[in-house]
């Protein structure tokens, strides 16, 4: 066990039983044309958190410990697109429409893909999920459970739609989680600061959250 320096309090991690979770760090929610923007987002905000998150990832590489990668899409069928998804608000493009990087937040399409300087390496997970939480519809908590990982380091975007969900959803099924500040980013920076203040309120009512350096000089 070696503490992790955390809000609101330390981090008891267990090296053999963590993992670091990088959620949705896909060219959809990135770059123009993609899904993000296709929502009336500005998606300049995304990329400026690409070298912290690339440091966590190869700090838990480096360490030997996993990496799990997550990417919101849906089947080219749409067949696991709930209509009250797609057909939610008015974007410019809606999920399965053809953009400039391929259809939006389809597999397999350019624009749905992990930004290349986050790429997941041979022998890393990648968890397809087709909705805001990794847990629902995947088999996150089978692979979880079949490596007898029980804590989870958070990393992606947007802080509080997947990323936040997903923390939720993780922290009912009995893992602790921690969330790397400088590692997560929202389109509405006042979302991502509520959303780090109700995770770790309450006596980490859902989670800590640390800094990446710190984070790093634990599991080194
Ligand atoms: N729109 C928004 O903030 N997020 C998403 O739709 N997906 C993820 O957060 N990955």
């Amino acid at each position: 066990m070696v503490d992790i320096k955390a809000q609101p309090f330390a981090f008891p991690a267990k090296p053999d039983q963590i993992a670091l979770i990088v959620i949705d760090m896909q060219r959809d929610f990135a770059e123009p044309g993609g899904f993000g923007e296709s929502l009336g987002n500005d998606v300049s905000r995304i990329t400026k958190i690409v070298p912290d998150v690339k440091r966590l990832i190869e700090g838990f590489r480096k360490a030997g410990l996993p990496v799990i990668h997550t990417m919101e899409c849906h089947r080219p069928d749409l067949s696991d697109l709930p209509p009250a998804k797609r057909d939610r608000g008015n974007p410019s493009l809606r999920i399965g429409d053809e953009g400039p990087m391929g259809r939006i937040l389809i597999a397999g399409e350019p624009g749905t893909a992990i930004l290349p300087d986050l790429a997941p390496i041979n022998g890393e997970i990648v968890i397809e999920k087709p909705g805001k939480g990794a847990f629902y519809a995947t088999d996150l908590g089978d692979i979880l459970k079949q490596r007898c990982i029980t804590q989870l380091v958070f990393a992606g975007v947007t802080t509080e739609v997947c990323v936040q969900t997903t923390m939720r959803e993780a922290n009912d099924r009995g893992y602790e989680c921690l969330l790397a500040e400088e590692a997560t980013e929202s389109y509405f920076p006042e979302f991502k600061t509520a959303a780090i203040a109700m995770i770790r309120a309450q006596g980490a009512i859902v989670g800590w959250t640390a800094h990446v350096d710190d984070i790093l000089e634990a599991i080194h």
